[in-house]
């Protein structure tokens, strides 16, 4: 099946329309985001309606369940949601919130020989048990081998990653497009004012869109 693998669209509503029509998709070609669906961008509401009625299929980001742990109430006492997560609190319906809640930590696509998650695997180790913490978050490997979510913690992990699955993955917009033989990063900074990037198979194509505007400074 046709498959379009997508970067992170933090709410850009706009440019995912755009991208899914220089795809050329239509109903039927499979979608998969590779998570941080909402916040900071103009339009999370709007990026969940799209998925749920066009049937797209996502993996969870670290935005997506940091706004779903306030939701469902994990709140640590003395902190406060900045005004890009408050913003997704104010504007998701029940049913977006249904949405969210049940994305998947990893997606595996076996006719590929694909694994979809948002940010990272540690090398080496197989797809069932690798933390949460890594699929969330991870984005760099030390010099001393230790995993980093820190984009200056040292070499991408996915320079690291021998496969054998191929891993499309997001998360990080500073290092931009990915390519290495079993891993491919998406996260072009659309939200930062950057483009939106699909990679689809079989054909092995990339595809992008420009943002419409930079919605957030790149260092916040
Ligand atoms: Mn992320």
């Amino acid at each position: 099946m046709r498959t379009l693998f997508i970067g992170d669209v933090h709410g850009c509503a706009e440019e995912l329309d755009a991208l899914l029509a220089v795809c050329g998709w239509q109903p039927g070609d499979r979608v998969v985001l590779v998570g941080d669906l909402v916040a900071k961008g103009p339009d999370s509401a709007g990026v969940l309606a799209r998925a749920r009625e066009r049937g797209l299929l996502a993996v969870r980001g670290n935005h997506d369940e940091h706004v779903l742990r306030w939701h469902q109430g994990y709140v640590k006492p003395g902190k406060k949601l900045k005004p890009q997560h408050q913003q997704v609190m104010d504007t998701l319906a029940p049913e977006d919130w249904a949405y969210l809640a049940s994305l998947p930590l990893y997606l595996r696509l076996p006719e590929f020989n694909v694994v979809a998650v948002h940010a990272g695997m540690l090398p080496g180790v197989p797809l069932e048990s690798q933390h949460r913490e890594h699929l969330l978050n991870l984005r760099s490997i030390t010099r001393d081998g230790t995993p980093s979510k820190r984009v200056d913690g040292g070499e991408p992990w996915a320079s690291h990653w021998r496969g054998p699955e191929l891993v499309l993955f997001g998360h990080d917009a500073m290092r931009g497009i990915q390519r290495y033989p079993h891993a491919l990063g998406l996260d072009s900074g659309c939200v930062y004012g950057g483009r939106l990037t699909a990679y689809v198979l079989p054909e092995g194509r990339f595809y992008s869109v420009p943002a419409r505007r930079a919605y957030m400074d790149a260092t916040l």
